[in-house]
């Protein structure tokens, strides 16, 4: 394995100089107009912010902040390392905690502290998770970027007891906190077990499911990961009396892919830590990951499945919901029964997708407006 690791880290050291020369290069450069077609968000209306108390709640501040828990399996898929940097970059989101999720809790956490201070962002506490465990090689496909990074490094809170922490946060905050869940949900229910009445004072926004999409982009659908990885888990979860339950499933966010002048701005923005700290992951990533050929990353971005939770944290303005009623399989199917055991809105469509892809960009480089 110490072989894969050198190589890994030289390919790596290759992509981050291709980066840099591209990101340098005139082929990539705004001189040829990559940024003269960044579109700026459509308005985001007010009705955008679903649930009732949390409208009120978000409508009668000067500035809407909204108390959200990102629970996180940082450092498998890439995907939530540029879900963190839309959660730091969305002004209407007021990060409270982020919780590890499953596997190797202090390996995920040594990726978040690390990012959180390269982005200065060392206020926002990390919680360890639940039935911490070691995890393959596999799976630890950032790990060279945190290789010299020790958590005791990290001038922000650590807490041990991540559940723990998540439950007092929740108990003690004012406001409704909405938690972001992009992950297997072990932590959840083990939350929900030790407090069940969090459950009503949070709305949930989750990357849950495959309704009518599966990971080709069309049918059949398929056994979801954050699914499939603990159904029971899941269905603790969706028990619950959430205020407000809200899922992309792979028929939304499977489609999220930043391409062409939008991916290239990003990958252009070198001044920007946190962008960098997003690329130089995925350039890391991109050579370890085993379950697809990531020879793209120079051109588009992977898909950016936790991206959408995020973003149905704060606006619906892009998406069309649905409410409805599924159960799910021992195999990690989410399927649609008029007869399940759990009622849901699901985002099951795209209004207009290009529109939330700009929008994406233009938050994640700050050019939006607020
Ligand atoms: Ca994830």
């Amino acid at each position: 394995m110490k072989s894969r690791d050198s190589s890994c880290l030289v390919f790596a050291a290759i992509c981050l100089a291709a980066f840099a020369l591209c990101a340098a290069g005139p082929q990539l450069s705004d001189s040829q107009g990559l940024s003269n077609h960044l579109h700026t968000p459509t308005g985001l209306p007010d009705h955008a912010i679903l649930g009732t108390n949390l409208q009120t709640t978000v409508l009668s501040a000067s500035r809407p902040t909204i108390p959200v828990i990102l629970d996180t399996d940082i450092g498998t898929d890439i995907d939530d390392t540029w879900a963190l940097a839309l959660l730091l970059r969305s002004p209407e989101l007021d990060p409270k905690l982020i919780l590890m999720e499953t596997g190797d809790a202090t390996y995920r956490a040594r990726i978040t502290a690390k990012f959180l201070a390269v982005a200065g962002r060392t206020d926002i506490p990390i919680g360890l998770g639940v039935n911490s465990r070691p995890m393959s090689e596999s799976l630890r496909n950032q790990d060279p970027w945190i290789k010299d990074y020790d958590l005791s490094r990290y001038p922000g809170e650590v807490a041990a007891d991540g559940v723990g922490r998540m439950i007092r946060i929740i108990e003690e905050s004012p406001a409704p906190v909405t938690i972001i869940a992009i992950a297997p949900s072990p932590n959840l229910a083990v939350a929900l077990a030790r407090a069940p009445g969090i459950a009503a004072r949070c709305r949930l926004v989750g990357m849950f499911g495959s309704f009518a999409v599966g990971y080709s982009g069309g049918p059949p659908v398929s056994p979801e990961t954050n699914v499939r990885v603990d159904p029971a888990a899941l269905r603790a979860v969706l028990a619950a009396p959430w205020r407000d339950v809200l899922l992309t499933p792979l028929d939304t966010c499977n489609a999220a892919v930043l391409t062409g002048e939008n991916y290239h701005r990003i990958w252009n923005a070198t001044g920007d830590p946190t962008l960098r700290a997003v690329i130089e992951n995925y350039c890391i990533f991109a050579p370890r990951v085993n379950w697809m050929n990531c020879d793209y990353f120079a051109l588009r971005s992977s898909t950016l499945f936790d991206c959408v939770a995020v973003y149905l944290a704060y606006s619906e303005a892009f998406v069309e919901t649905e409410t409805i009623r599924f159960h799910i399989s021992n195999d990690g199917y989410t399927l649609r029964d008029d007869h399940g055991e759990f009622t849901a809105r699901a985002a099951l469509h795209w209004k207009n997708l290009s529109a939330f892809q700009d929008h994406l960009t233009a938050r994640l480089l700050r050019t939006h407006q607020q």
